[in-house]
This record gives C-alpha cells, structure tokens and sequence, in this order.
C-alpha cells in the first residue's frame, strides 16, 4: 500500500499525541514549588532548546534570574560561584544532559532539574524526564516549560523546533501565526533551514553564543520581548540588537557552513569536518544542517580545543548514541545525548582512532 506524504505526517503527528512527557502530578509539583519560591536562580544549557524553557518559565512566574551555562561539558563544581554569588532559595537546573553531584552537595536550597537527556542516578534534586516514564520518548525542555505554564507558546515552538521536534502543538501555533508557518509544514529540518521561522530560532541560538557580557545582554532583552513579531519586524531597540547580534554570529556561520560543505565526499557515508577553537562555536547547529542536507550520512563536526575535540554527530537514521557509546569503549573521552543527535569530547590522540570506529560501526 502506498500512503500520500499527507497520511504520513499525519500519523506521525497523531504519534505524537500519546507520548508520555510528565505525569499531571509531577507538572502540579513543579509548579507548586515555583509559585512558592522567592528567587529561583535557573541554570540551563545554551542552546535553543534550553534558553526557551528558561524564557518560558520566567516570563510566568516573574521571579529569579538565569545563567546560560556552556553545552559542553558537565555542570560542576565551576559554577558554584553563581550559588553564592545569588543566594537563591531553589535553583532549577533545565536541559543540562550531566550534572555532577558534587555541585548539587555544595546547593544549599531545594533543586528542580527538569531535562530529557539520557536518565542520571541524583541525590538531593528533585528530578523530571519523561525518560523515566517512556524511554522512546523525545521531549524537549522547553515542551515541559510549556506544559508547566501554558505560556508563550511561541517560545515552546522555537525551542523544540531547535531540538528537531515538531510538537504536537504545531498545528496550534499555525492557527495563531498563521503568516509565520505554512500549514503544511511540519519536518523540523524544513523549517529549521528553509523557513522564515528558522531563521527565528537560528536567532535565538546564536544570540546564546559569543562574549558572556553580550549573551547576558542578549538574555535580559529576550525576557522583555512578548512577541515574535517584536523581532522579526524590529519593532524596537531590544530587537534591534538582537538582529545585529545574529546578523553578525550568521555572516561567521555562514563561512563556516560553506568550507564545510566543500569538504564533503559524494561517495564516503561519513562527513568529518574539523575547525580551530579561534572560532565561535557553531557545532551543534551546522551538525544539525548539514546532517538535513545529507540524510543518508553520518555528520561529524569537531572544534579542536586545547588537548581536546568537541564533537556533535548526527545521523537521522540511526542510533547515533549507541553507536557513539561503543566507538569511546576505552579511548579518552565522553559523550552521549539522543538517539539521532550527540555531544562528545576526545583527547586528540584518540581522536583518529575513533572516527575510524564510528566509520566501521556506521557502514
Ligand atoms: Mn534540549
């Protein structure tokens, strides 16, 4: 039988509907536990995913401050500082895929983590992933931001849309913007890389990257924009800086993209592209669009950094993540994340050794 491309998304769409993301009790706990708090301090990964479900939860309970912490590598000891520095009386941890228990011993107050990455053993933190109640499930951080507080669905679009995930709000978000959106619409990667509204999210995300001072900035105006329209038609100074700051992290990407888009061989099922530390990281994202314009291979980009590379792979295939977890058995370095998309840092000497394995274990 021969379903039309409609049938298809549809029933991937109606998939979607009966994941498990978190049960209502968890949902009324966390929020219990925000309305009582006087000045959470969130700590949340970088990327777009993680900045969205940030956004989302203070712009509904208008407390706290945040603090972008850096994707690679875990949340530790390092970042005790901010505990000190802000007293707060809970801290809520959001889309952070490793958080060390030395950092969660040295908290004084009460922690929420809420993420979706791989299930960590914790103690003393209250703990939130739909792994734990479905293991297939994909949930980005910003979709339970959203759930939490059924606010700024906009935000819950451009955050799960950064994660590759076409929510099954989408239909919502269309009906209320429809001149953002085809209603047709509905692969991650076509609207990440083709649509309007990419370039949105690219613009949430690279404002996440750079100098601290400026992505402290950018954090601060993005909490007082309410509207995506505010952005996209620079409605005012916020706005503005915001596009400049995109506008000047894109022309950096887009040189990138373009080197490593001439590297790429026709024949090899593997796409390795490497670049100097010198350069903003733009790991992830070039990752995820490169691994959108070749479907078929296995996309590794690596940033050398000091001893090490810092690694994002993609294949939208297969399990790029088991793949990953037996290519590092033995070698010096760590990694791990989804089941089509994963981070991994290598000590440089044993970093020919593993492209090699990930190559014989992709074939
Ligand atoms: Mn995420």
């Amino acid at each position: 039988m021969i379903f039309s491309k409609k049938a298809i998304e549809k029933f991937y769409i109606d998939l979607d509907l009966n994941v498990s993301v978190l049960t209502d009790s968890e949902i009324n706990e966390i929020r219990e536990i925000l309305d009582k708090a006087n000045n959470p301090l969130y700590l949340f990964d970088d990327d777009g995913d993680g900045v969205c479900a940030y956004l989302i939860l203070k712009k509904h309970f208008k407390k706290g401050k945040g603090i972008s912490i850096k994707s690679a590598g875990a949340l530790d000891t390092k970042y005790s500082v901010y505990i000190y520095e802000e007293k707060p009386d809970l801290v809520v941890i959001l889309d952070k895929a490793v958080v060390k228990q030395e950092l969660i011993d040295e908290i004084p107050c009460e922690i929420l983590y809420i993420d979706h990455h791989p299930i960590q053993e914790l103690k003393k933190v209250k703990y939130y992933n739909p792994l734990i109640h479905d293991k297939k499930s994909y949930i980005p951080t910003s979709y339970m931001a959203y759930k939490i507080t059924n606010d700024n669905l906009w935000l819950a679009i451009v955050g799960c849309l950064f994660d590759y995930k076409s929510p099954d709000f989408l239909n919502e978000f269309k009906k209320q913007y429809p001149d953002l959106l085809d209603k047709t619409h509905t692969d991650p990667g076509y609207i990440l890389f083709k649509t309007e509204l990419g370039r949105l999210i690219k613009l949430f995300a690279f404002n996440m990257k750079g100098k601290n001072s400026e992505v402290k900035k950018s954090i601060e105006l993005l909490e007082n924009i309410e509207s995506p329209y505010e952005i996209i038609n620079k409605t005012n100074e916020n706005a503005e800086y915001l596009q400049k700051r995109y506008e000047k992290l894109n022309r950096e990407y887009e040189l990138l993209l373009d080197k490593a888009k001439n590297c790429i061989n026709n024949k090899d099922k593997v796409i390795v592209f490497e670049y100097p530390s010198s350069k903003t990281s733009f790991t992830q994202y070039l990752a995820t669009e490169l691994s959108y314009a070749h479907q078929n291979k296995t996309v590794i980009v690596a940033r050398e950094k000091e001893n090490d590379f810092k690694l994002s792979l993609r294949n939208q295939k297969k399990d790029i993540s088991k793949i990953l977890a037996k290519a590092l058995n033995g070698l010096s370095g760590y990694g791990g994340g989804h089941k089509h998309a994963c981070g991994a840092s290598i000590d440089k000497k044993d970093y020919e050794n593993l492209i090699e394995r990930i190559r014989k274990l992709t074939k």
